[in-house]
């Protein structure tokens, strides 16, 4: 009976993005397989091991957007109107220097290209090529203060019929946020990001699951907690049930 219930939580995780029941035992196994996979991770490799990379013959043909397509956003669509000119990111928080960064400041930082395959919750896998700014480059100039402990991704879709306050959003440590391919990507495939994947900026994060992987990024907040934010799980499909560190 456990086991069957075991095994029901795992079958429901690899259902998709979509919605998990509030399901006691599914909360309890993701929250120890999470513990796991990153002291596991961690013993394996050190912190900073690197994810895969490929060649430009393994790109997909065809990768598939998932999740929100076109924020149902009135302020991003007049940035997307005007070809994303007005577009700011804001890096804000727990930070020495708040920051107000262009794209073309974005684009006039030292570059990092990778190749990389991005696995979906869902079960599917595509690889891509990515090219943008290091975040821990970014964070540097932010410079974090005393404290710093998540990063928080504040995203412009909202994820219920327009409702502003329901907006995507996700969180990762400093240490990954400081993880050399973890990147704040414009380009994909050699041209600027599609809207359908996130344009104009969308987080890379090369060792976890789709779901980290921001789209539609609008601000960076340094913090030393994410309990405020959402349902306080630190990410809209935590806040879903789904695992804080989403280690593959
Ligand atoms: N802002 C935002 N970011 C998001 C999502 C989303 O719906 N909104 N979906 C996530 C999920 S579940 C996946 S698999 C990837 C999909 O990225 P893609 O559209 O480039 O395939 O984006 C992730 N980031
Ligand atoms: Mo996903």
């Amino acid at each position: 009976m456990h086991r069957r219930k075991l095994l029901g939580g795992a079958t429901l995780l690899l259902g998709g993005c979509d919605r998990l029941a509030e399901n006691d035992t599914v909360q309890r196994v993701l929250a120890s397989a999470e513990g796991l996979t990153r002291r596991v991770q961690r013993l394996l490799g050190g912190e900073h091991t690197l994810a895969p990379e490929y060649a430009e013959a393994d790109v997909s043909p065809v990768f598939k957007a998932n999740g929100t397509l076109n924020p149902d956003d009135d302020d991003y669509q007049d940035m997307a109107a005007k070809h994303f000119s007005g577009w700011r990111l804001e890096v804000t928080g727990l930070v020495e220097r708040p920051l107000r960064l262009s794209l073309d400041d974005l684009r006039a930082m030292p570059p990092r290209t990778q190749i990389t395959r991005h696995d979906c919750v869902e079960g599917w896998s595509c690889i891509g090529k990515w090219k943008g700014a290091v975040l821990g480059d970014v964070l540097r100039q932010a410079e974090p203060r005393a404290g710093a402990r998540y990063v928080v991704f504040r995203c412009a879709d909202p994820m219920e019929n327009g409702d502003p306050d329901s907006k995507y959003y996700e969180s990762i440590g400093l240490d990954e946020a400081f993880h050399p391919q973890t990147i704040l990507a414009y380009d994909m495939n050699g041209a600027p990001l599609p809207v359908a994947h996130g344009a104009p900026l969308r987080v890379r994060v090369e060792r976890q699951l789709g779901y980290k992987m921001a789209k539609y990024l609008m601000r960076i907040e340094v913090a030393d907690s994410f309990a405020h934010i959402g349902s306080g799980n630190g990410g809209y499909w935590e806040d879903q049930g789904y695992a804080w560190y989403a280690g593959i």
